[in-house]
C-alpha cells in the first residue's frame, strides 16, 4: 500500500502513533510531503526516524529548503544558536518559527548534522506513479491554476505555490499537496483531508491541535491521528 502524509511540522507523537497503526510493511511507501520541521519540538527527531525507514520517501517542503542553508553553516561551525538571528537566511527561518529546530539540531553531533543535511539534500521535489490505473501527482504544493507541463513548473512553485483547490488540474491525474491547512482552502474540511476537483489536500493542521491527516493511496481511503 502506498500512504501520503504531509506538514508534520515537529508532531512526533502524531507521527509515531501513526507508525503504529498502519501496515508499513516492505512492500509498502509512507510519502512525506514535506514540512517535517519547526512550530513543533520533534522536527528533528522526525528526520532522524524517517532516515531510519527504506520505506519512507521524503518529498522537500518550504520549510526544508528555507532551513537547508543554515544547516549547512552550523554544521561547518561558522553559525551557532545565538548567532542565526543575525544572519538574513537565519532570520527568515526563526520568522518561520524555526526556534524549536534550531536547538535540537545544534544538540547533535557534527556527524548526525551532516546525515540531516545529506537527508534533506536527496529530498525529491515531487513524484508522480500510478496505482489501481489512477495517477498521481504527489508535491508539498502546486502553482495557482495554471495548466502547464509539471516540468515547466518551477522549484519556488513547488515550494510555495498556492493552489486553486476550485479547479481541476487535470482530468486523469490526482494531485496530492499539503503546505495549506485544509481549513484555509474550506472551512467545512476544517481538520479533515480535502479531495476534490482530483485534488486532494491532505495538511489538516497537525502542529494547529487538529489531527495528523493520510490518505492511502491504493483505496483513497483516509486515517485520522488525534
Ligand atoms: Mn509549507
Amino acid at each position: 500500500m502506498i500512504y501520503a502524509i504531509s506538514d508534520l511540522h515537529g508532531c512526533y507523537e502524531k507521527y509515531q502513533k501513526l507508525l503504529d497503526i498502519l501496515p508499513l510493511g516492505d512492500a509498502d511507501t509512507l510519502y512525506v510531503l514535506g514540512d517535517v520541521i519547526d512550530r513543533g519540538n520533534g522536527g528533528i527527531d522526525i528526520l532522524l526516524d524517517m532516515m531510519s525507514r527504506a520505506n519512507v520517501k521524503p518529498l522537500i517542503g518550504n520549510h526544508e529548503s528555507l532551513a537547508l542553508g543554515v544547516m549547512k553553516r552550523i554544521a561547518a561551525g561558522l553559525l551557532d544558536a545565538e548567532l542565526i538571528g543575525k544572519t538574513k537566511a537565519g532570520k527568515l527561518w526563526l520568522l518561520s518559527d524555526g526556534e524549536p529546530t534550531v536547538q535540537a539540531f545544534c544538540a547533535l553531533t557534527q556527524d548526525r548534522q551532516q546525515a540531516v543535511i545529506d537527508y534533506i539534500e536527496s529530498f525529491d521535489i515531487y513524484d508522480e506513479l500510478t496505482m489501481n490505473g489512477r495517477r498521481f501527482h504527489l508535491s508539498h504544493t502546486l502553482p495557482d491554476y495554471d495548466p502547464k507541463p509539471i516540468h515547466d513548473v518551477s522549484f519556488l512553485e513547488f515550494l510555495y505555490g498556492e493552489p486553486d483547490y476550485t479547479k481541476v488540474y487535470g482530468e486523469d491525474t490526482l494531485f496530492v499537496t499539503g503546505h495549506t491547512p485544509t481549513r484555509l482552502i474550506d472551512p467545512a474540511y476544517a481538520g479533515r483531508i480535502l479531495q476534490k476537483n482530483n485534488h486532494i489536500a491532505i495538511d489538516c493542521g497537525a502542529v494547529f491541535g487538529y489531527p495528523l491527516g493520510c490518505v492511502c493511496l491504493d483505496t483513497l481511503e483516509e486515517i485520522y491521528i488525534e
